[in-house]
C-alpha cells in the first residue's frame, strides 16, 4: 500500500487531497498543528473513528520544527510527500512576513532536508503559487514566465520553488512545484475573497448581515475548482520524470464579476450592499493573473472541470445551507430554546 504524508492536511487542499488519496487506496499520514481549539473541520467526515478508517492518521507537527520533521519522515518512510502547509492568506503577510517566510519558505527547505537525509527520500510536491508571477510580464502565464512577486507570501513561495528545483537538480530527488492559480470551494477559507463573497451574500439574503465589505474589486484572479486542482496535484508525483506544472482554468475574472455572478444567483442588487472598505487594499496588488496549463493537460492529461459560474454557484449553494442554519440558531436564542 502506498503511504502518503500530507503538510496542511485541515486546510481547504489538504481535505481534497486526503479524500482522493484515500479513494485511491494510499495509507494517509496528516501532519496537524497544536490548536487550542478544534481545526479538523474539513477532514472530520474521513477521521471519524480510527477503526472505521484506519487508513488516516494524524500526527503532531509543525514546518517550523525541523527535527520534528525528520523523526516524522523517518518514522513513516512514506513514498510520497505533499507540502500544502503554510501561511497562505497573501494580505497577512505583509502583516507577518517573518512568520510567513518561517514556515512557507524555511518551512520547505526544512522538509526537503528531512527527505533528503532520510535512507528512503519519498517523491515530493511543493504547493507554489501563481501569486510569484506577481508584477506579470507576459498574459497568460507560463512554467517559462519570468517572476515577479509582489509580497512576503510570493517571496517566500519563490524561495521554496526553487529549493524544490535546487534538490531535483542537486540531489536526483523527485520533486515537482505545481504552479496553482487560485482555486476555491465551499471549503475555503471565510477571509479569501470568493468565500467572503458567498458567505456575506447569503446571511444577506436571508437578513443576517447587512453590508459587504470589500477590497480591490478590480482585481482580476483565474479562478478553479479545488476538487480539481487536487487530481492534477496527484498526477504530477505519477509521472516517470519530476517536472513543475501551471495549474489553471485559462479564464480570468475581476472580483467585481464575482460579486455580480454571485449576488445574481440570489436575486439581489449587489451595488445596494457592497462597500470598499480601503481595509482591505494591499500595499503592493497582484493586478490580473490568467494560466496557461496546456503543459498539464497534454503531459498529465488534466483538464478542469469546473468553470467560473459553476464554482461560483456551488459556494453560493453550500454557504446558504450554513446562512440557513444560522438563521435558526439565531430563532431559537431568540426564544430561549
Ligand atoms: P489553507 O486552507 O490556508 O491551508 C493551509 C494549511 O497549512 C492548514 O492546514 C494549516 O493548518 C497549515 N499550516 C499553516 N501553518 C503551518 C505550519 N507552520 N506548520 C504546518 N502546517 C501549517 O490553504 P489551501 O488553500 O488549502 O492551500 C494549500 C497550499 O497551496 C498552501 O501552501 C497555499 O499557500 C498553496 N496555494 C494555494 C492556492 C489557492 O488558491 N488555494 C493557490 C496556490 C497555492 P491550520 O489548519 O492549523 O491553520
Ligand atoms: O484575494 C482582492 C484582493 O485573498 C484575491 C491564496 O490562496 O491565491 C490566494 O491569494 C483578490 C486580491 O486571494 C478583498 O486584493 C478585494 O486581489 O482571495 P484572495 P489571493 O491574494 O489571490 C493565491 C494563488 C495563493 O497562493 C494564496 O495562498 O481579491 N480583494 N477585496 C480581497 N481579498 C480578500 N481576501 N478580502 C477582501 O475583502
Amino acid at each position: 500500500m502506498n503511504k502518503a504524508l500530507v503538510t496542511g492536511i485541515t486546510g481547504q487542499d489538504g481535505s481534497y487531497l486526503a479524500e482522493l488519496l484515500l479513494a485511491r487506496g494510499y495509507e494517509v499520514w496528516g501532519l496537524i498543528r497544536r490548536s487550542s481549539s478544534f481545526h479538523t473541520g474539513r477532514i472530520d467526515h474521513l477521521y471519524k473513528d480510527p477503526h472505521e478508517q484506519p487508513r488516516l492518521r494524524l500526527l503532531y507537527g509543525d514546518l517550523t520544527d525541523g527535527g520534528n520533521l525528520s523523526a516524522i519522515i523517518n518514522e513513516i518512510q512514506p513514498d510520497e510527500v505533499y507540502n500544502l502547509g503554510a501561511q497562505s492568506h497573501v494580505r497577512v503577510s505583509f502583516d507577518m512576513p517573518v512568520y510567513t517566510v518561517n514556515t512557507d519558505a524555511l518551512g520547505t527547505l526544512r522538509l526537503l532536508e528531512a527527505i533528503r537525509l532520510s535512507s528512503r527520500p519519498p517523491k515530493f510536491y511543493q504547493a507554489s503559487s501563481s501569486e510569484m508571477y506577481g508584477k506579470v510580464v507576459e498574459t497568460p502565464q507560463t512554467e517559462k514566465t519570468p517572476f515577479h512577486p509582489r509580497s512576503p507570501y510570493g517571496c517566500a513561495k519563490l524561495y521554496s520553488f526553487w529549493q524544490t528545483v535546487n534538490y531535483r537538480e542537486a540531489y536526483g530527488l523527485f520533486a515537482c512545484n505545481g504552479i496553482l492559480f487560485n482555486h476555491e470551494s465551499p471549503r475555503r477559507g471565510e477571509t479569501f475573497v470568493t468565500r467572503k463573497i458567498t458567505r456575506g451574500a447569503t446571511r444577506i439574503k436571508l437578513g443576517l448581515q447587512d453590508k459587504l465589505y470589500l477590497g480591490n474589486l478590480d482585481a482580476k484572479r483565474d479562478w478553479g475548482f479545488a476538487g480539481d486542482y487536487v487530481e492534477a496535484i496527484w498526477l504530477m508525483l505519477q509521472q516517470d520524470k519530476p517536472d513543475d506544472y501551471v495549474v489553471a482554468t485559462g479564464e480570468s475574472h475581476s472580483v467585481r464579476e464575482f460579486v455580480v455572478e454571485v449576488f445574481s444567483c440570489l436575486d439581489l442588487d449587489w451595488t445596494k450592499y457592497v462597500e470598499i472598505d480601503e481595509r482591505y487594499y494591499r500595499p503592493s496588488e497582484v493586478d490580473h493573473l490568467q494560466g496557461d496549463a496546456s503543459k498539464a493537460r497534454k503531459a498529465l492529461k488534466w483538464e478542469p472541470k469546473v468553470g467560473f459560474k459553476k464554482l461560483a454557484q456551488m459556494m453560493t449553494e453550500a454557504d446558504m445551507k450554513i446562512a440557513d442554519r444560522e438563521r435558526i440558531i439565531g430563532w431559537r436564542e431568540k426564544a430561549g430554546q
